[in-house]
């Protein structure tokens, strides 16, 4: 769970990455409201508002109105400013869209991300931000009223409080940035996902997304630090949804004469030096992968298998269609997983050399060509490319 945690973390940390045509759906950017508006009118109540989570709110800091204090488009956004009474270690903060006035209960697409644009004031404490969705298959369009029925899952949770039938304080995405617009990126159709709280007359929460719309029924903040009073003093602006689409390709693993579906391959999406995401992929018996829900952006993929080198094809961009054609040719040889076909690789083959599976010396990475042995064939792999290096 903690490295699921990890590999999301620089989602939020590249923060602004340069824009691609992507194809968005918007729900607000908050200008077309006045400012300021009306406590817990605009798309959130008030930090008091939820039942669940109201009696942590200390009632003399408790405001969720549209300002002009700060904006990331235009000149408005959403100033939510709360602070947690005392005592209270099981605090969090359930900042529902319940009914709102202007913007209420606003419905998603579950084949498409949703981002927005976060401002943390220097001073508040850390902590991790969840999606709380009502999985009430709607067909209203985005942004529209989706309704206030349905069972909520988290979004983005990989860990919580457990409760009957749920979680409470999810642990969703780790926030930390200060004094600056970072992007949060909820990409609904590969996001981890638990359940939250069931619904009289509907399919209980599962942590499944069904949709394939659902409602954008909360924001959860659960302090890192538990129990954490803060005030917290955030600003959010720019909810729209985005399109994702799939990378695909074709992976040769050369020199192997086994079973190639059953060699996973791992792909990491880089985008200025930093892993944003690490994908697995299974290949077809014609070596074809496909990797889904790539956010619009351009990267350079990097695909490692056990005992193949890295290759990284660089400067993939996706737009607004699915990518196809992105294929490499792994060299075989590397044993040891270190990159390089070397001396290391060497010992380890002279190891296993004439090992079968079962065996005492087995090393299923020795067996280069996949023929369930490791023999003279395999030595003759790694001479042929003796000394190559992979791509960084
Ligand atoms: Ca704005
Ligand atoms: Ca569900
Ligand atoms: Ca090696
Ligand atoms: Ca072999």
């Amino acid at each position: 769970m903690k490295l699921a945690r990890f590999l999301f973390a620089p989602l939020l940390a590249g923060v602004l990455a340069a824009a691609v045509a992507a194809q968005t759906f918007p729900i607000t950017d908050f200008e077309g409201f006045p400012a300021p508006s009306t406590n817990g009118t605009v798309m959130f109540r008030q930090p008091s508002f939820s039942g669940s989570t109201g009696s942590f709110i200390d009632s003399t800091v408790n405001t969720s109105q549209v300002v002009t204090d700060l904006a990331y488009s235009g000149t408005k956004s959403l100033r939510v400013n709360w602070k947690f009474l005392p005592d209270k270690p099981g605090a969090w903060l359930r900042l529902t869209t319940y009914q709102t006035a202007n913007l209420p209960n606003p419905a998603i697409a579950y084949a498409h991300a949703l981002r927005f644009k976060l401002y943390v004031a220097s001073g508040t404490p850390d902590f991790y931000i969840t999606l709380g969705t009502r999985d009430n298959n709607n067909n209203v369009p985005i942004g529209g009223n989706g309704g206030a029925v349905g069972s909520i899952e988290w979004v983005g949770a990989t860990d919580g409080t457990p409760i009957t039938g749920g979680y409470t304080r999810p642990i969703g995405k780790l926030i930390t940035a200060k004094d600056q617009w970072i992007e949060v990126v909820f990409n609904l159709p590969i996001e981890p996902c638990l359940p939250f709280a069931s619904a009289a007359g509907w399919p209980p929460a599962n942590g499944v997304l069904e949709g394939p719309q659902g409602t954008l029924e909360c924001l959860a903040f659960t302090p890192v630090e538990a129990g954490a009073v803060g005030p917290y003093l955030i600003y959010l602006d720019d909810f729209e949804q985005v399109a994702v689409w799939s990378v695909s390709g074709s992976v040769e693993l050369r020199d192997f004469g086994g079973d190639i579906t059953q060699v996973p391959v791992t792909v990491e999406l880089r985008q200025d030096g930093n892993v944003v995401r690490t994908a697995t992929v299974s290949l077809d018996s014609g070596g074809n992968y496909s990797i889904p829900a790539v956010l619009p952006g351009t990267y350079d993929l990097a695909f490692k298998a056990s005992h193949w080198l890295r290759v990284v094809v660089p400067g993939v961009t996706v737009e607004d269609a699915d990518v196809t054609g992105v294929n490499v040719s792994l060299t075989n040889g590397d044993i040891d997983g270190d990159n390089e076909v070397t001396l290391f690789d060497f010992g380890a083959l002279v190891a296993a050399f004439g090992s079968m599976p079962g065996d005492d010396n087995w090393n299923a990475d020795a067996d280069l060509d996949g023929d369930e042995e490791v023999t003279l064939f395999d030595f003759g792999v790694l001479v042929r490319n003796f000394g190559a290096m992979g791509d960084e």
